[in-house]
């Protein structure tokens, strides 16, 4: 019975110390997640028309904020990792322009500064070259005219293939046409702001944009794409 006793108190001892390990554990995370935020650096293009026009075909279209996007915090030292980083396309022949053109930091609207895709569903993967701690993906797909691009798709993995470890951050493609699922995102129209879409600090190497032509025709088109994100530790 004494014998008992005495382990029942040594492993008492032990629960305690572990309790209060457990303790510094829950605390700790809390403490290293406390991480400085800091506005992330974009550039706005010049806009090239005025006010959000919402006389479109489309359903679920996003109302227009009537003001500038508010600023996007991050944790300091967040930047565009994206710019010039190498660029595959389900269509490797454009009709205008080329891939270079989706990240060479020039996010005007002007002719010659857009990439068109082909007719029809089509995507773009970037290669970051390594895996980021992912903060927000800004795209602007045309904004001389505005319009609204159907079926953006937003997705980040590991894996080049897009076959496993896949997250989608954006889908607005409310009817599956593109086949990546049901999005419950709204459709939006295209403005020199760009589109930017939170993405929580997940991690990736890989970031690839669905689209589906647009509400001016059938085709897909790419100013700028940037990735603001920092190094894994
Ligand atoms: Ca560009
Ligand atoms: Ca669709």
């Amino acid at each position: 019975m004494m014998i008992v006793i005495f382990h029942a108190h040594k492993y008492l001892g032990r629960i305690i110390n572990w309790m209060i390990f457990a303790g510094n554990l829950l605390v700790l995370p809390v403490l290293v997640n406390a991480q400085e935020l800091a506005p992330i650096e974009v550039r706005l293009p010049y806009p090239m028309f005025v006010g959000t026009p919402q006389d479109f075909d489309v359903p679920n279209l996003e109302s227009p904020l009537g003001s500038s996007r508010p600023s996007f915090l991050a944790p300091v030292g967040t930047k565009n990792v994206a710019l010039e980083k190498y660029v595959e396309s389900t269509d490797n022949e454009p009709i205008v322009g080329e891939m270079e053109l989706v990240n060479d930091g020039d996010n005007e609207a002007y002719d010659g500064s857009f990439v068109e895709l082909g007719p029809g569903r089509q995507h773009i993967t970037i290669d970051l070259e390594d895996t980021y701690e992912i903060y927000a993906i800004l795209i602007w797909h045309f904004h001389k005219k505005a319009r609204v691009y159907k079926d953006v798709i937003v997705q980040i993995s590991d894996d080049p293939d897009f076959v496993i470890g896949v997250e989608t951050l954006f889908n607005n493609d409310h009817d599956n046409s593109s086949g990546e699922g049901v999005g419950k995102d709204l459709h939006y129209v295209e403005t020199h702001e760009g589109k930017l879409i939170d993405c929580r600090g997940l991690h990736g190497q890989y970031v690839r944009l669905y689209s589906n032509g647009n509400t001016s025709n059938d085709l897909n088109h790419y100013i700028e794409v940037e990735v603001h994100a920092i190094p894994v530790k």
